[in-house]
């Protein structure tokens, strides 16, 4: 069955196109360096947003229009959406997809029942998989929504909790194993605090690395060889989340010895709500040889929540990509859309528009950075910088042959000449990779 009727499927068109139903930059099979537009952005539609989101706010139930409406059984809705969500990602052409477990099956009275319902829809995804391109990118548990987790999930106050927590990631994670997932992703749901006057954080925090140590050590076991990541975000739910920046995770990981199985899922969004911009949280991961992959959306900047927009900002898009590249493009991550269609845009085309815009953007956003490595302009300026630490003292620095006594010897026959910075040449010279790029 066919859900998307006035949609066809979405081809390049060229900058010139004036057919808001194709893509004016993504040119799947263009080649930016070596690799195609198409393998280096490795694309994928989130579930959750797109098949479950309505749209409700705190003010008002949702809006969305969906071709799925009529449907009430619970389960027959589930079917449905597989077939819609393959639809879409193949009229779009997005290699693919991401899910909680909870969104792709409905949630039942015991957990044996749950389990049961995802085993039949896994099971379908799984022979649709068989006449499709779409991939999975990455599984994840929603351990957050039920009423069981209002304290947190593996770091709740309740052992029970904790419990329950690791059944559903051992669940989810045989599943997104069994679906050739690439990554599996933990975001820390309510894992974190609102009060100090009822929280012991150091058990929290214990428990929670002990969790992680047993999803590590069941993914051996079962020979599930994806990538495990951890997404970070400041705030929302809880009003302070362990993970709150990538430096913040990279710590605890390292603390706990955990950092060799484990990068980031950086998200835009995220990234503007911890006070950073997408593009810090992306070179933390990088120079820690951490940057497994990316939730592409966008925040308001003059709004103090996650607000899930699809990502239309350009300099966000290039600078974004200047990373992956400079990271070497992805292993195993991609650009997953979180992002949420407004409340307003509430028809099935909008699915599409909005997909299609951030495509779009960050086809750009590669061209713009793939042309910015190329030129090597702004890499030289930086690379100029720190000459300093090339030769002379800056040589012994960096080299291990100077000590507090030495630097000080050295301090007292130096005149100190700083160059300028040039921000606004550099930042003009962005302009012009962006303007013409
Ligand atoms: C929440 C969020 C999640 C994760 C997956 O802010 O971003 O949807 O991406 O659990
Ligand atoms: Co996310």
């Amino acid at each position: 069955m066919e859900y998307f009727t006035n949609v066809p499927k979405i081809k390049y068109e060229g900058k010139g196109s004036d057919n808001p139903l194709a893509f004016k930059y993504y040119n799947p099979d263009e080649k930016i360096g070596t690799k195609t537009m198409k393998d280096h952005l490795r694309f994928a539609v989130a579930y959750w947003h797109t098949y479950q989101g309505r749209g409700d706010d705190p003010f008002g139930p949702g809006t969305a229009v969906r071709p799925w409406d009529s449907i009430s059984d619970e389960m027959e809705l589930a079917k449905a959406k597989v077939e819609a969500n393959f639809e879409l990602c193949e009229k779009l052409g997005v290699p693919f997809f991401c899910f909680h477990d909870r969104d792709i099956s409905p949630e039942a009275e015991t957990l044996k029942e749950t389990n049961r319902r995802l085993d039949v829809i896994a099971g379908m995804i799984k022979d649709r998989m068989k006449n499709s391109d779409v991939k999975l990118l990455w599984g994840t548990t929603n351990t957050f929504f039920n009423a069981r987790f209002v304290h947190g999930a593996s770091t709740s106050c309740n052992a029970d909790v904790f419990a329950y927590a690791a059944a559903q990631v051992k669940k989810a994670m045989e599943i997104t194993m069994e679906l050739g997932g690439q990554n599996y992703v933990f975001w820390g749901g309510r894992e974190g605090y609102e009060t100090l006057l009822n929280t012991n954080m150091k058990l929290e925090l214990d428990n929670f690395a002990r969790f992680l140590k047993m999803a590590v050590d069941y993914a051996r076991e079962i020979g599930f060889d994806g990538q495990f990541l951890i997404e970070p975000k400041p705030k929302e739910p809880t009003k302070h989340q362990y993970d709150f920046d990538a430096a913040a995770v990279i710590g605890f990981l390292k603390s706990y010895g955990l950092d060799k199985h484990f990068k980031m899922n950086i998200e835009a969004n995220h990234a503007t709500l911890a006070g950073h911009t997408f593009q810090h949280e992306l070179r933390i991961s990088r120079i820690n040889g951490m940057l497994g992959s990316i939730d592409a959306n966008q925040g308001d900047l003059l709004l103090g929540w996650d607000t899930d927009q699809f990502p239309t900002n350009i300099y966000e898009t290039a600078m974004a990509m200047y990373e992956v590249l400079k990271d070497g493009g992805f292993k195993k991550g991609g650009l997953n859309f979180d992002a949420k269609v407004r409340r307003g845009s509430f028809e099935p085309e909008d699915l599409f528009y909005s997909h299609i815009a951030g495509m779009d953007a960050f086809a750009k956003g590669l061209k713009i950075a793939g042309k910015m490595l190329e030129d090597g302009k702004i890499e030289r300026f930086v690379e100029e910088r720190y000459a300093s630490y090339r030769s002379g003292i800056g040589k012994d620095i960096i080299e291990g042959r100077a000590g507090f006594k030495e630097l000080e010897a050295y301090a007292m026959n130096t005149d100190i000449r700083n160059k300028s910075g040039r921000q606004e040449m550099l930042e003009s010279i962005l302009n012009q990779y962006i303007l013409e790029g």
